[in-house]
């Protein structure tokens, strides 16, 4: 357990943006409490911070830290989330200042955050390595702990060179340990690679069901793959994919289907980067499935998102086909407009919870296979 408390109360510091509508702020802060209650935990308070004062040494102004530990005082919070990414030494130093209120207090940004749902659900020895990993490289060589306030310490009352040799043995430590997990994944995925050379080599295609989070990629997979999963309303639990074959009819054949992690906005390129070997899955898929939630009314956004994604992983847009979902809860949903404006990607439409659509999807599935 990460902190005394069973559901740990957290903090929320939003950040204002005069750039911004308000409807767009609204949707980020909603969007990072389903983030906290994914991870195990609840809301009790939250401050706004102005955007513009983001360089501070602690991120936020001096009267904000202030207010945030009577806040931390009053309602006995455990833990404060930052939305948005911020510099380890912020980090840093808002933990050093709101230890006054609560010497247990945990500080992270929206990074961490992720990272520790991520901790939380890992099963794969794989997930555990990606997640070190990134974490590693978010923090630097202050993962380490107090290391290098000590060391800082002792060089401000005359030894010098003792806080010198403690700054740079953390760093070494540091990089020594980051290539050990970097060759050790660097196995994991040639492993992978094999595996999915393996599978072409049998001949089966591949289709990975990919998109933002919560859209009904699992839902679908269990769907389509017969199995009785527990699908739980969170944001992505997990960073393990899962492969399983199921046999399509208009192929006459099996193919080899994928469920992947979902994806959310501004997720920082230091976590694709480090997830890199899960998403070999669905970079190397003969087609890759879209799964959007059509019920959604931020459903647009997160359609840029994901392709967003798609565009860093290098996955090429002819590979891809979107597949609306949830429609039973969008009684106004325009298909003829989407069919149009998203021709390209030949959209469906399907309700993966009730079981519509299903023979037409697996019949794009194999004409778009066989293409
Ligand atoms: N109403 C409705 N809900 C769905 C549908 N498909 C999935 N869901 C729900 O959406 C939530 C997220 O589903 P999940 O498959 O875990 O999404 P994933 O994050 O993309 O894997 C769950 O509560 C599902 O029951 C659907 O077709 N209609
Ligand atoms: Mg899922």
């Amino acid at each position: 357990m990460i902190t005394q408390r069973q559901i740990p109360r957290v903090m929320l510091i939003g950040l204002s943006d005069p750039f911004k509508n308000k409807e767009d702020m609204l949707a980020d802060f909603e969007e990072v409490e389903s983030l906290v209650s994914t991870f195990g935990a609840t809301v009790y308070a939250a401050l706004v911070q102005n955007k513009t004062r983001g360089n501070l040494d602690t991120f936020i102004g001096p009267g904000k830290v202030e207010e945030a530990l009577k806040e931390i005082m009053e309602k006995e919070i455990d833990i404060v989330v930052i939305n948005d990414a911020i510099k380890p030494g912020q980090i840093h130093n808002l933990l050093l200042a709101f230890q006054k209120s609560n010497p247990k207090i945990l500080v992270w940004d929206r990074v961490s955050l992720i990272l520790e749902i991520f901790s939380k659900h890992a099963k794969t020895a794989e997930a555990k390595l990606q997640i070190k990993f990134a974490k590693l490289r978010q923090m630097g060589p202050r993962i380490y702990g107090m290391g290098m306030e000590m060391s800082n310490q002792a060089a401000g009352i005359g030894a010098k060179g003792i806080g010198e040799t403690n700054t740079e043995l953390m760093l070494r430590h540091w990089q020594t340990e980051k290539k050990k997990i970097q060759e050790e994944l660097d196995v994991l995925s040639k492993r992978k690679m094999e595996q999915i050379d393996h599978r072409k080599q049998i001949g089966l295609p591949t289709i990975s069901l990919v998109g933002y989070t919560n859209a009904g990629k699992t839902t679908l997979f269990n769907r389509l793959t017969g199995l009785k999963d527990f699908v739980a309303n969170v944001l992505f639990a997990t960073l393990d994919s899962t492969v399983n074959k199921f046999y399509l009819k208009g192929l006459g054949d099996e193919v080899y289907l994928s469920d992947t992690i979902g994806f959310i906005k501004n997720l920082p390129p230091l976590l694709i980067d480090a997830f890199k070997s899960t998403l070999l899955e669905t970079v190397n898929a003969d087609l890759v499935v879209h799964i959007i939630d059509s019920a959604d009314p931020r459903m647009e956004e997160k359609i840029k998102t994901v392709e967003e994604i798609f565009k860093n992983l290098g996955i090429k847009k002819e590979n891809v086909m979107y597949v609306f979902n949830k429609i039973e809860n969008n009684a106004t949903l325009n298909r003829a407009k989407i069919t149009n404006d998203f021709k390209e990607f030949t959209p469906s439409f399907i309700s993966a919870k009730m079981g519509d659509g299903m023979t037409e999807l697996m019949n794009l599935f194999a004409t778009r296979l066989k293409s």
